[in-house]
This record gives C-alpha cells, structure tokens and sequence, in this order.
C-alpha cells in the first residue's frame, strides 16, 4: 500500500465537542469504515509526542495519514488549548444535534481559536442524527453553529458539515450509515494544510 510521506501529506485532526456528543464514537466509526476499505489502515500509535490528555488514533491511506486528536476530558482540552503551541490542521466539531447548541458549544470554538484559520479549517460532525426530530430542526442547529464562526475569525459560510449518526455506524454495517463519515474523511483528506 502506497503511503503518505509528506507534510503535505499528513494532517492533525483536533476533535473537540461538548461532553457526551459522540467525540469517541465517532472517531471509532472513523477507523470502522476505514478498516473495511483496502487502501487504509487505521493504528492507535501516532507519530505524535505521547501525551496523557489525549488518544491519538492515525488513519493512514494513499490520500494523507489523518491523526486524530481525542481528549479524554474537557479540563484536559481546555489545558492543551490554551498552550496553543501544538501543531494543528483541522478542527472537528462533534455536535450532538438531540442536546443541540447553545453557549458551551461556542466556548468550545473559542478555545480552540488558535488552531482555526480564516480559510476555514473546520469541519462539523452532526452527530446523533437518528434521534432527530426533522431535517428543519437539524438546519437550525447548522445555521446556529454558522452564527458562532465569526467570533473565532471564520466567514459563517465556511467550513463544511455533516450529519450522520456514528454510533449506528458502529453497531451496524448498512452502508447508508457510512455515508457521512465517508464523505467527511474524503474533506478531511483534502483540506489544505501548511
Ligand atoms: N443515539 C445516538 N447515540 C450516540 C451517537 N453517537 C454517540 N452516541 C452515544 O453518546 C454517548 C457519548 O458518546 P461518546 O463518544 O463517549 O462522547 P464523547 O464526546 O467522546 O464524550 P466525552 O469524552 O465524555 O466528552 C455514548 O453513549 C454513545 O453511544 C449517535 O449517533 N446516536
Ligand atoms: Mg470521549
């Protein structure tokens, strides 16, 4: 299997997210669909320093090795947030569309305002889809997370979203389930990194 070799190549996943909307779960589903897809291969050793806050889990394909950043608890995010020295690409906001958005949801952007940049590194996971009520309350989660992007320095109509379920994906293997988390890692992989 060709491997990503390059900086270019390789991209830091920080997965923030209020406590219990599925940060966990979903980067589980990440490397479940990987898994099953001949051209990756997913490893929890990552070539980042060993740090105790965090789980670090690296998705490696012939597209770019995705390392991504799970902390094991919100004080342990708040800490590394607020060093602002580490090397991050991408911000993925896990949002659980049953509890919805509201002012925790906004501190977890700001925290993580020294890795966000103005071209829009930030992709959004609406996670818990299955326990929607309809696609209009799901649309007003979206545009409240949009209103948010301007205070850590991002046009509201940048940064991409998705909605999908990622605990179904895990305890099922219906490809619709998939969908999302496909498409996610597809942008994953092609958001540019410096
Ligand atoms: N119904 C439903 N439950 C989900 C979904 N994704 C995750 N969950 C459940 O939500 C709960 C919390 O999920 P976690 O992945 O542990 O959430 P987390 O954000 O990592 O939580 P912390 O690390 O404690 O902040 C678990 O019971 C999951 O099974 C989903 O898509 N639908
Ligand atoms: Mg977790």
């Amino acid at each position: 299997m060709p491997v990503a070799t390059s900086k270019a190549d390789s991209a830091t996943v920080l997965v923030i997210g209020q406590e219990g909307h599925g940060k966990t779960t979903l980067t589980a589903a990440v490397v479940k669909v990987l898994s099953t897809k001949k051209k990756a291969k997913a490893t929890s050793e990552s070539s980042l320093p060993s740090d105790p806050r965090f789980n670090a889990t690296e998705v490696i394909s012939d597209k770019r090795t995705l390392t991504f950043i799970d902390f094991t608890s919100q004080e342990n995010y708040k800490s590394y947030a607020e060093e602002a020295r580490h090397p991050v690409d991408i911000v993925l906001l896990v949002v659980d569309i049953e509890a919805g958005v509201g002012d925790e949801t906004k501190s977890q952007l700001e925290l993580a305002k020294p890795f966000i940049k103005p071209e829009g590194n930030i992709v959004v996971f609406l996670n818990k889809l299955d326990k929607a009520e309809d696609s209009d309350q799901v649309d007003l989660i979206e545009l409240s997370i949009r209103g948010f992007f301007p205070s850590v320095g991002v046009d509201s109509e940048k940064g991409v979203m998705f909605r999908g379920s990622a605990s179904l994906l895990l305890d099922s293997n219906d490809r619709k389930n998939q969908k999302p988390v496909i498409k996610m890692m597809e942008c994953l992989n092609k958001i540019p990194v410096s």
